[in-house]
């Protein structure tokens, strides 16, 4: 049977999938595959990962005979990507199948701290309602700018999303699109224009800390950000000064830069919402997450092509 190593932290669904048909390893408690008890690391063929998992090019160097690495997940930011493909391992992600998901949570995360859900629900739970002095207005979105920040799969499903939610949709990107949305060269103009700001776009280095106090500034006392791409694209601790201070009116929140750990300095702020990385999270998502990582891994072990390869093995 192949010898395949599941990297830290892989869900249940997911290794359901596996069982019977590979000979598993887990690698969670164990910060090299080195040390995983029980497992000659020269045998392992295959290693599945997720959006969330860290996979060093040392840890891919102490599998000499490793030829896949299947992410479960859309995002690969903290597998080494290039130092695979230098040792002739292919990688695999889950694109398309979670687009939809991801992009209706990113339209929960808005319509939640715009209008105020958790504070409404909380009122009534709390006896509040008969004695509610005035009701508590909140903030539409109607006719408002949604600024989109990475217009790839997942920004073009929110982008049609806020489009029926009746808001204005504007965007930023590498590439300007053929798209009928208002284009922005740089996040901070986008910032500047926009009433919610929703990220979208891939994390890693090159987005590392791109929403910075100067960005929060340009996006204002009465504005909103959204994130459910990725912790590392936003400066936490600039963000949490920010909603403390009033300079920025809220944020939906999805993802964070030390998960799980979430500073506690935002547990009790009115004008956040939060999730704990929950957003492709769905039975049914999740299903078809599990299929298509387990495909690429049974259409490379029966010598095709892989179906979802990452940019880099297309390089
Ligand atoms: C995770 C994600 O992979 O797709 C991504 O990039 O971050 C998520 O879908 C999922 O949470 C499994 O851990």
């Amino acid at each position: 049977m192949i010898k395949l190593m599941l990297a830290p932290g892989i869900q249940p669904e997911m290794q359901a999938v596996l069982q019977g048909k590979y000979e598993i390893f887990d690698m969670t408690g164990y910060d090299r595959p080195s040390q995983v008890p029980g497992m000659d690391p020269a045998e392992i063929r295959a290693v599945v990962t997720k959006g969330e998992s860290i996979f060093t090019a040392e840890m891919i160097a102490d599998l000499p005979n490793l030829e896949i690495i299947s992410n479960y997940g859309v995002g690969y930011d903290g597998t080494d990507a290039v130092a695979a493909k230098k040792q002739g391992v292919t990688v695999t992600h889950t694109p398309e199948v979670l687009t939809d998901e991801t992009a209706n949570t990113s339209l929960l995360l808005t319509l939640a701290v715009t209008r105020k859900l958790l504070t409404l629900d909380k009122l009534i739970r709390a006896g509040g309602w008969p004695t509610e002095p005035q009701e508590l207005l909140a903030n539409s979105i109607v006719g408002e700018t949604v600024g989109i920040v990475g217009l790839g799969r997942i920004g073009k499903g929110v982008a049609r999303r806020m489009e029926a939610c009746g808001a204005e949709v504007a965007y930023t990107d590498p590439y300007k699109q053929d798209v009928p949305y208002t284009y922005y060269p740089d996040v901070l103009s986008l910032a500047k224009a926009s009433r919610v700001l929703v990220l979208a776009c891939m994390g890693g280095a090159p987005t590392r800390r791109m929403i910075n106090a100067e960005v929060l500034d340009a996006l204002g006392p009465d504005s909103f950000l959204v994130n459910a791409a990725r912790g590392s694209i936003v400066d936490e601790p600039a963000l949490l000064k920010a909603l403390q201070e009033g300079r920025i009116a809220g944020a939906g929140l999805d993802v964070f830069e030390n998960e799980p750990h979430v500073p506690d300095a935002f547990w009790n702020l009115e004008n956040v919402v939060m999730m704990p990385h929950r957003g492709s999270a769905t039975h049914e998502t999740r299903g078809r997450m599990a299929n298509l990582c387990a495909a690429n891994l049974e259409a490379h072990f029966a010598g095709k092509p892989v179906l979802t390869p990452v940019a880099e093995m297309r390089d």
